[in-house]
């Protein structure tokens, strides 16, 4: 009997490429650790194969394909209705990569906070004047007893984000869900309760605005939220806030959010994400800005989580090819 074929478009290190050393499997795999494969590899070699591991830019199509294994817990590159239509299973990296971005979201509303950017860039002159590079403080404060968090999208890595803003003295968490789906006040109460914050409630994007020392943009990259930080939610925020987007440049209109920043309608943002990436200019409207810490796509870079998110995609594939349960398969109801 012929051996299924898989395409693995990335290497994956020492530590997960040897799970695919097995003889029912035919391997190709892309062999450099430092480029990512290109689409012309990626076309010639998914022919005749029957599953495929990819990262976030690669969109990949095959009659034969019947697995898609994702190294990532968005699947916006990927097209749903058809693999749905034909039948295709999707893996994906859910939950293995919470912590790490929950850190680097909170790591971007302090660096964002406290002008990390002008002062790295002027070190070592050190300027002795009292408010010389003052920006306003995360954690709650004598001027500040209370600290609101805003959150646009609240799934698992926002809530982790939240229960990092705890022992920063965040009493009160905004956010906004998907209108598709019902409130859940019980939920909240509960996660309230469970970390020891006043409230958690769903409101309308204008006060989540408005209220929030902190806006998390923690949503997934689907069409109908692209710019959901648009010009008049960045016109609403507090003067003092700041703006953190660890989850896809889609979401925020970058050239208001490059005015904004210029006018001071907000005091500074923290941006793991852009629009266009991986292909950006260094003429991007948010890289000139000072007050915009600019990070290229690192929330899940660490190296357990790279790890972890590597064994499940690799696992994903093996077990979806081999017709198992996969470690973690998307459920697509449509
Ligand atoms: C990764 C991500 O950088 O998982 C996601 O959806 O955006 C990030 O964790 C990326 O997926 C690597 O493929």
């Amino acid at each position: 009997m012929s051996r299924p074929k898989v395409v693995v478009a990335r290497n994956l290190g020492p530590d997960v490429m040897p799970l695919f050393n097995r003889s029912d499997l035919d391997v190709v795999a892309w062999h450099s650790e430092t480029e990512a494969c290109g689409r012309k590899w990626l076309l010639e070699n998914i022919v005749g194969a029957s599953g495929v591991l990819v990262m976030l830019a690669d969109k990949v199509a095959g009659p034969k394909l019947r697995i898609v294994s994702t190294m990532s817990v968005g699947y916006e590159h990927v097209d749903l209705q058809q693999l749905t239509d034909r039948g295709v299973r999707l893996g994906y990296t859910p939950d293995v990569l919470t912590d790490a971005v929950a850190d680097l979201s909170i790591m971007l509303a302090l660096m964002a906070g406290r002008n990390s950017r002008e002062t790295m860039s002027v070190w070592p002159s050190y300027p002795w004047s009292p408010f010389a590079f003052c920006g306003p403080q995360l954690s709650a404060n004598w001027l500040h007893p209370t600290r609101t968090a805003g959150f646009i999208g609240f799934g698992r890595i926002a809530q982790a984000t939240l229960a990092r803003l705890v022992p920063f003295g965040f009493t009160h968490c905004l956010y906004t869900g998907n209108p598709a789906s019902a409130p859940t006040p019980e939920r909240d109460a509960t996660l309230a309760r469970t970390l020891g914050v006043e409230s958690v409630r769903r409101v309308a994007l204008a006060e989540l605005a408005r209220e929030s020392d902190v806006v998390f943009v923690l949503a997934p990259g689907a069409p109908s939220l692209r710019h959901v930080v648009d010009a008049a939610f960045l016109r609403g925020m507090k003067k003092t806030a700041v703006l953190v987007n660890t989850a896809r440049g889609t979401l925020v209109d970058s050239d208001a959010l490059a005015l904004a920043l210029r006018e001071g309608w907000l005091w500074g943002a923290g941006i793991d994400v852009v629009e266009g990436e991986p292909h950006v200019g260094a003429d991007h409207p948010l890289v000139k800005e000072p007050r915009c810490v600019v990070l290229p796509h690192i929330g899940s870079a660490t190296t357990e989580t790279r790890l972890g998110m590597a064994t499940m995609a690799a696992k994903n594939l093996i077990s979806g090819v081999l017709g198992d349960t996969m470690p973690a398969e998307l459920s697509i109801t449509r």
